[in-house]
């Protein structure tokens, strides 16, 4: 049985939820205490060493981190694909899978963090400012490569739509500018109904 160590508020378990629910793959989902720090528990810790979620168990094989976790998803559960057959389709979605973490995701959690959870008067306002001003240049150089297309790669939906999709839930409150295309894309992602499905309270 797939056991799956979640939070409903989490940007990086959504991604794996989405990915139980694009291929119908049944699991048994916990939610690991956040604000009750339960990620620091031993019993936690020898599911995710570093105390974060998502982590899956599947009996009793262990893996986190969340594009980690997609891939073995996808490895073990091929159908249906959320990866291309074409080799350099599949590299192009590699690509993306790293730089959303890269130039993406890791800058927005850096605003998204002190904005959904922590009170004004607390937020660091220069690295937030900082984490602004590289989101926005990648999304200017993410513009011209998706200008004309549906989805980032292949022309399908793939694991590189899904490693955004959580964020991009959050473009509002990040306060960034991005070009037409992205916005029609981001349109369509969030409204995808496994993204839709499993969307954060807040
Ligand atoms: N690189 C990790 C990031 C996971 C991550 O940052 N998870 C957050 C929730 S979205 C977490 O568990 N935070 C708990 C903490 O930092 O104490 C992945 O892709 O799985």
């Amino acid at each position: 049985m797939l056991r799956v160590y979640y939070h409903p508020l989490s940007t990086y378990s959504q991604r794996v939820r989405i990915a139980l629910l694009e291929k119908d793959i049944p699991a048994e989902m916990v939610e690991v205490d956040l604000p009750g720090h339960a990620q620091f528990r031993p019993e936690y810790l020898s599911k995710n060493p570093y105390g974060r979620v998502p982590a899956i168990d599947e009996d009793g094989w262990v893996l986190y981190e969340s594009t980690a976790i997609l891939e073995y998803l996808e490895a073990t559960r091929p159908s249906p694909p959320l990866l291309p057959p074409d080799p350099r389709d599949r590299v192009r979605v590699a690509m993306h899978m790293k730089l959303c973490d890269l130039e993406f995701s890791g800058p927005a959690r850096t605003i998204l963090l002190p904005k959904r959870f922590l009170p004004r008067e607390r937020w660091n306002l220069e690295p937030m400012e900082a984490a602004r001003a590289k989101i926005d240049k990648h999304l200017s150089i993410l513009e011209a490569e998706i200008r004309g297309k549906e989805y980032l790669a292949a022309n399908r939906f793939t694991l590189a739509d899904v490693c955004y999709a959580p964020f991009l839930q959050f473009l509002p409150t990040l306060e960034v500018t991005p070009g037409q295309a992205i916005q029609s894309w981001a349109g369509r992602i969030v409204e995808r109904p496994s993204v839709r499905e499993t969307r954060p309270a807040r």
